[in-house]
């Protein structure tokens, strides 16, 4: 009946949270680079429960941090075999600024002899944006290791152009406002070239989010965009689907 406890079983039953795969494509030859791990939960009663729901529930009831943990453990264990760069995990804001986050992760991959290199982490602006600076210091100790950080959703937050220089972050993916813009009189391809340029001189890679069409590919492949992502290229994939396109050959 209640979503938080409804929340609280599905963590334990297992089967019902599920981490889907959606894969990230080179712009230029479209060959897969890496895949982001998207949380899917299936309610036996009310069917597909969107992570836009309940991972705030998750955050507000104490459970993130165990979800972010078997999230984390079940990308990692499935990618360690496949041949793609890099597995891109979410983290909330509430899981970096656990003083322990980033020597957990460094557990798990020791435990699991992963490279590194092979993780990105996607956080949000305003989850870079403490006061305590827990989280700056999480993702420094996390690139030490050799973790890669990208900054999920990026131009939606309000980070100043200082900031982002000051941030150690590899990559910045665009958010998909800005691509579903391109074509209207809206500007956001001019903002889109934008920041791939300013990525470009900071030596940061970019991903475009939710693209859709053929047109934005092509433009944002003109514009020097380095990945794409979004239900032209695929959809977030069950990792049976997902073995089985990496089967195929990329
Ligand atoms: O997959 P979808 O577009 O429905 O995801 C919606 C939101 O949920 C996105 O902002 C995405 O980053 C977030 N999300 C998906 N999976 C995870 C996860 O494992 N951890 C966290 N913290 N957020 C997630
Ligand atoms: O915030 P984050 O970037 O992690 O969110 C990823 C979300 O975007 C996932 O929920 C995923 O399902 C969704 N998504 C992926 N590709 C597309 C797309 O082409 N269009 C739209 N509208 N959503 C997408
Ligand atoms: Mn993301
Ligand atoms: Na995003």
């Amino acid at each position: 009946r209640n979503i938080e406890q409804d929340l609280r079983a599905a963590l334990q039953a297992k089967d019902q949270i599920q981490v889907y795969y959606q894969p990230i494509y080179s712009a230029t030859d479209r060959k897969i680079t890496g895949v982001e791990a998207l949380l899917r939960w299936h309610h036996p009663k009310s069917g597909w429960i969107s992570p836009d729901v309940f991972i705030p529930i998750a955050e507000e009831a104490g459970l993130i941090e165990k979800l972010g943990e078997q999230v984390l453990r079940e990308a990692c264990t499935a990618a360690i075999n496949w041949p793609v760069g890099t597995v891109a995990v979410n983290v909330s804001a509430i899981e970096l600024r656990n003083p322990s986050y980033a020597a957990g992760v460094a557990h798990l991959l020791l435990s699991l002899g992963m490279n590194p290199q092979k993780l990105e982490l996607e956080m949000t602006e305003s989850a870079l944006t403490d006061n305590s600076g827990q989280c700056e210091q999480n993702v420094k100790a996390l690139r030490q290791l050799g973790v890669r950080i990208a900054l999920d959703d990026f131009g939606t937050g309000f980070s100043s152009l200082s900031r982002l220089q000051r941030l150690e972050v590899d990559r910045i993916k665009i958010d998909r406002s800005f691509i579903k813009g391109f074509g209207a009189e809206s500007g956001d391809e001019a903002i889109v070239q934008a920041i791939v340029e300013l990525a470009r001189a900071t030596g940061l890679k970019t991903t475009a989010e939710g693209v859709e069409t053929k047109e934005q590919g092509k433009r944002l492949q003109q514009m020097g965009c380095d990945n794409l992502q979004g239900f032209l290229l695929s959809q977030p994939l069950p990792v049976s689907e997902l073995n089985s396109l990496l089967g195929e050959g990329t």
